[in-house]
This record gives structure tokens, sequence and C-alpha cells, in this order.
């Protein structure tokens, strides 16, 4: 069927205001919370291998079976106004989280199935709906996460063969009437800023189809890249198309999603998400004890936004609905230091500058303002920005979050930074500012 050209050049020339607080956010929060934060990667006293969500696909546990988990969904300990207070204090600035996961349990109140949390559950409430406010009012953007193609509860959705018989499933009749409808369903009710695909539409029809309901039921709702169809996933994982993504991603989305946990090695000049785990699972898993530390995660959070993207990062709540401990550390940490240093990140982005491997810095840039990161410090006191003379005229210069001025000079096509302290100031990443003029024409990028 022809498609409608006014629509997608309307959808895409309205993309950058779309786009607006998304590129000033740079970091957001992702929740993966569901029925098999209940399993917690344990099945039949089995420790099971591989990310918690996907715990049904692994140990291929019937519709019947895993259904008998909905019982058991009653996280006493739940306030969604707690996550919300915990996201302030980590400075996430957008969330997206969970309302349908790949298992199909429904974290809202669908008209469209009662395998959802308010008739299903003895809990009852309307997680999305207490969520979505809490967030709200918390000042953060409210994004879900819907799984738009596998569906391990459904017949007719893609992914449950032991089951269900593939012969007999029509996807079409899944994706129009009933994921396309609980989009909708989710827009109407609850209103979010962005929706968050996953893993990807099968056709380029299908995939054009949903974005374009999308924007009809509301123009200015961002949608991540997972709405592509599967051949988006060729050119992430091909180091050479990956340096070219910018020419051929996003389709039908608004912003190209990079793998989980894919860090690129290089800046990417166009719109990009990576999402990243706390510990190596997305949904809690009572075994994984791989958290990153603070400094970790604060180091991938500049080391994405120095390369044009913005940082996802993942809380797989308990069962009872509490964040695990160490996650509530770590974003405590986290946003501690975005509070001394997020000039640095919010609304910033790569340098028009390349950085030399194994730098012990790393830039961000806003117009006017370069941003030093210190990796390791420069215990002999000076600090060399390889080639930033050929770009810009350098003015004050100070450490962003003690207003400590420093001196800089030109050195050939260097600019140098003096008296630095003798002692990093900062327990993460000390940050310096540069107020900077570009010289006109110049850009080694
Ligand atoms: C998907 C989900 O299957 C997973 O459970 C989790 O929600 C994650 C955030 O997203 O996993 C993916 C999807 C796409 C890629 C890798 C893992 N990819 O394109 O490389």
């Amino acid at each position: 069927m022809p498609y409608d050209v006014g629509l997608k050049d309307e959808i895409i020339s309205t993309r950058d205001k779309r786009l607006l607080w998304w590129r000033e956010a740079r970091f957001g929060l992702f929740i993966h919370w569901g029925l098999y934060s209940i399993a917690g990667g344990v099945w039949g006293d089995e420790a099971v291998e591989g990310i918690g969500e996907w715990i049904m696909f692994r140990r291929m546990i019937s519709v019947k079976e895993y259904e008998g988990l909905a019982k058991l969904f009653n996280p006493e300990n739940f306030d969604a106004r707690e996550w919300a207070r915990i996201a302030v204090e980590a400075g996430v600035r957008y969330l997206a989280i969970t309302a349908k996961h790949h298992d199909g349990f429904c974290l809202f109140d669908s008209e469209f199935t009662d395998y959802n949390v308010v008739r299903s559950t003895p809990f009852g409430r309307d997680v999305i709906g207490e969520i979505s406010r809490a967030f709200r009012d918390a000042g953060i953007r409210v994004g879900f996460y819907y799984s738009q193609t596998i569906d391990w509860h459904h017949p007719d959705g893609m992914g449950n063969e032991w089951d269900y018989d593939p012969w007999a499933k029509d996807f079409n009749r899944y994706f129009h009437n009933y994921a396309v409808p609980q989009v909708l369903e989710l827009i109407k009710k609850y209103n979010p800023d962005l929706l968050w695909f996953d893993i990807y539409t099968p056709t380029y029809e299908l995939a054009r189809e949903l974005r374009e309901h999308v924007y009809r039921a509301k123009p200015h709702v961002v949608v991540s890249g997972r709405i592509d169809p599967p051949t988006k996933s060729f050119y992430l994982w091909n180091q050479y198309a990956l340096r070219n993504i910018c020419r051929v991603l996003p389709m039908f989305a608004d912003y190209i999603q990079l793998g989980d946990n894919q860090i690129p090695g290089h800046v990417i000049r166009c719109d990009w998400e990576v999402p990243v785990t706390h510990n190596d699972t997305w949904g809690w898993k009572s075994i994984d004890h791989g958290w990153k530390a603070p400094g970790r995660v604060i180091q991938l959070l500049i080391t994405i936004v120095s390369r044009g993207g913005n940082l996802l990062l993942n809380v797989g709540p308990k069962p009872d609905g509490k964040f695990p401990d160490e996650s509530v550390q770590m974003l405590r940490e986290v946003g501690s230091w975005l509070k001394r240093n997020g000039e640095s990140i919010y609304g910033a982005g790569p340098a028009p500058l390349e950085v030399p491997e194994n730098s012990p810095y790393m830039l961000t840039y806003r117009p006017g303002r370069l941003y030093i990161h210190l990796l390791a410090w420069p215990w002999h006191g000076t600090l060399k920005i390889k080639g930033a003379a050929r770009v810009f005229r350098a003015r004050d210069t100070k450490i962003l979050s003690s207003d400590h001025m420093l001196e800089t000079s030109i050195q050939g096509e260097d600019i140098l930074i003096k008296r630095l302290p003798l002692r990093p100031l900062d327990r993460y990443v000390t940050v310096i500012a540069v107020d900077v003029e570009p010289i006109t024409g110049a850009n080694n990028a």
C-alpha cells in the first residue's frame, strides 16, 4: 500500500522539535519490572543463566505455569513516589519502564487482556498509572517500554513455539488487533513523552503503520530506535557501518538505539541512546551481584555524552517493589556527581575535536564552553588538550565544581591547562570548564 508521503515529511520535519527535551536530558532511567522479577533468575530451585526477564523463554515455561506468577505479584513495599524521589536524587531526566515485556504481562490496566496487574494479581493496582503520576509530578519525563513483536503469552505473538503451533500463528492479526491498539491505549490513558519499542518491527510496512498510528495519536511523543525493522541491526554490528550509521538510521524512529550495553568507540554525530544494565541483567536476579561501581557508571555517562548519545541506565526492582540497595546507593553517588558537574552533561554533546586514543581526558561541549573530564590526574600540574588550539581560543578556565581558576597557554596546536591542584578535587571525575571562542572555519572532528 503506497504510504502517505505528506505524513512522512511531517513526522521527519517535526523530529528536531520532538527531541528538544530528549537532547537536553542526556540521562534516563530504565526500569524492568514484572512477573519475571518474582522468579528472580531461579526456576524449580535451579539458577537460570542469562538475563532475568527471559526466564520464560530459557526454560520454555508453559503459559499456564508462568501465569501462576501473577497470583504471587503483591509488592507490599512498592511506592511510586519513593522511586521518583530516588530518580530525582540521581539526576535522571526521563524514565522508560516496562509496560509490557516479551512475557506479555501488562503492568497497566489494559482493556485488551485480563493478563494485567489490575485484573490478574492480588496487588490489583495500576502500576503504570501510579508511576506516571509520581514521576511527572517530580518533573521527570515518562516513557514506556513496549514489546510490539515478541509476546510469549499471546498465541499470535512471536517467540513462543513451545506452547503454540507456529503454523497456526497470524502475526498480522496480533499486530493489528492487539499490539497497535494497546500502544494507542497507553498513549490515551497515560500520555507518555516517549515510547521505547523492542526489539524490532518485522517489516517496513508494519513499522511505518505503527509509526503513523503513534504520530496521529500524539505527534510529540518521542519514538525509540527499535520500532525500526530488523535490518537496523546489520548496521549496529558492523564497525564500518557503525561509523556511517547516521546515513541510514533512524528509519521510522526519532533516534538510533544501539545494542544493549553497546558503547561506540567513536563519536556518532546524530541522535542515539544506549541502554546499560547496572549489573548483568535487566530484570531482577537474586544471584547477579555484578554491580557496576558508581565511578564506572559516571565514566560511562561521560563517554556516551562525549560521543553524542544518551545513557538509559537500568534498575531491576525486587519483587517486593524496592530498588536493590546497590542501585539506590549507585544512583545517589551518580546524582551527587551530577549536582557538581551536570552542566557538562545536560544539553552537552561531542566537541568539534577528536580526542586521541587513550587520552587521560574526555571532552563534552556546548557552544561557548568546552568541558574536560579528567580520567587520570596530571600530577605535574599541566594538562595538554591535543589539537584544541586549531579549533578554539581559550578564555576563562576553571574547575567546574569549585570555580578554582586555572591558567591556559598555547603550545603549537595544543592548549595547555596549567596550575592544576596537586590532587583530584572530585572523588570520581574532576571537570574543567574552558570558555572558548571557535576559530572560524576550523573543525578537526
Ligand atoms: C532486548 C530485550 O530482549 C531484553 O530483555 C531487554 O529488555 C533489552 C533492553 O532489550 O534485548 C535486546 C534487544 C536488541 C539487541 C540486544 C538485546 N540488539 O539489537 O543488539
